[in-house]
């Protein structure tokens, strides 16, 4: 630990919630447990959260990410991200002979089902959402007839939908709530027959970290979260920080990419990290605010979290199956069930 320091009036507010949320809880203890349940190598199909130093802790365990199914040899296991999978890249697994692992967060696969049923019913689906990002991607997949991506209020004027009467919107878990609100506020103008999702998309994770960063955005001058490029609700937090008063905000992998510079003038520093961020990476930014004077920590309460979710089925009828065959005295299968 290094040489912590208080200087008069220098502060850090530390958002709660922060960093891994359920989903991401789930999916990166799943790898870790199914390195261990079948040993390396582990395919997992994408990123199976946005966050560089997970991934290249898993790889240094040895899980191996793969853009696409197909990079993945017969036989194998593959593991799919948290951000979720179209049915054609199941179909796709089955077809290249392997074993899957789906860790889905339960959140993003509640969106899943949204869309098949309003599908099954004719509606034309609005996703609201980032093009190209992997939720979207797979969500879409699900009924590509059905689905049109709307990314932003600024997309609102070019949707056409074949029967006004007969529209939902849907979203992606980790956007913005109040530019979501935007956008469903437009196309509610363009559209007055649009229904609604039954229960939010934005998930609570997602919405607790926004929540939270508002309440600090506020005070602090600057707002350093954690988080990776490609993780959109972390990218999020640096937008909703900006959007409720701190002059700065700055997004971070790690703490060595701070720069001493943002720190000119400023009295009180707002910390948080997406959910898809170890809490280690933040206490490494604690740490070296606290070296430079920034060592008096209050913590910013928006919300409180208990959520948790089970491990993917797989893993679990595995590890119950090992479990049995150890207990009577037999090994374990040695491979995922179907
Ligand atoms: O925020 P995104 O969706 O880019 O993903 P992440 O940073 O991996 O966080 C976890 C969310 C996974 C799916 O909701
Ligand atoms: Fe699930 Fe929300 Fe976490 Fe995404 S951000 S993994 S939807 S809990």
């Amino acid at each position: 630990m290094g040489r912590m320091t208080a200087s008069p009036g220098r502060r850090v507010l530390l958002a709660a919630p922060r960093g891994y949320c359920a989903g991401v809880d789930r999916a990166v203890i799943a790898v870790e447990k199914a390195l261990e349940q079948y040993g390396a190598p582990i395919y997992v199909r994408h990123e199976i959260v946005h966050n560089k130093y997970v991934v290249q802790t898993l790889e240094k365990k040895g899980a191996i990410f793969v853009e696409r199914t197909e990079e993945v040899p017969p036989g194998q296991i593959v593991m799919f991200s948290a951000h979720g999978v179209a049915p054609a890249v199941h179909e796709e697994a089955k077809r290249g002979r392997l074993a899957t692992i789906d860790a889905t967060c339960p959140l993003v696969t509640k969106v899943h089902k949204e869309a098949v049923r309003y599908a099954k019913d004719d509606y034309d689906i609005l996703l609201i959402g980032h093009e190209g990002h992997e939720e979207v991607i797979g969500t879409s997949g699900e009924a590509p007839e059905h689905i049109q991506l709307v990314d932003g209020p600024e997309d609102v004027a070019k949707v056409e939908v074949r029967d006004p009467s007969k529209i939902v919107w849907l979203s992606q878990t980790t956007l913005s709530v109040d530019e979501t609100m935007e956008t469903v506020d437009a196309l509610k103008a363009k559209f007055p027959g649009l229904v609604s999702p039954p229960s939010d998309d934005i998930c609570y994770a997602t919405q607790n970290r926004q929540l939270a960063v508002k309440q600090m955005g506020a005070e602090a001058e600057l707002v350093i979260v954690v988080g990776s490029r490609n993780s959109s609700n972390s990218v999020r937090l640096v937008e909703v920080a900006k959007l409720a008063g701190s002059r700065e905000a700055y997004l971070v992998d790690f703490a060595g990419e701070i720069d001493e510079a943002w720190l000119e003038g400023v009295t009180t520093v707002g910390v948080t990290s997406g959910a898809s961020v170890p809490e280690v990476l933040v206490e490494e930014v604690l740490e070296w605010l606290a070296q430079r004077g920034y060592g008096d920590v209050e913590l910013v309460k928006a919300a409180e979290e208990s959520i948790t979710f089970s491990l993917p089925k797989e893993l679990r009828r595995d590890l119950r199956e090992e479990a049995a065959a150890l207990a009577a005295g037999r090994g374990g299968t040695g491979t995922p069930g179907a």
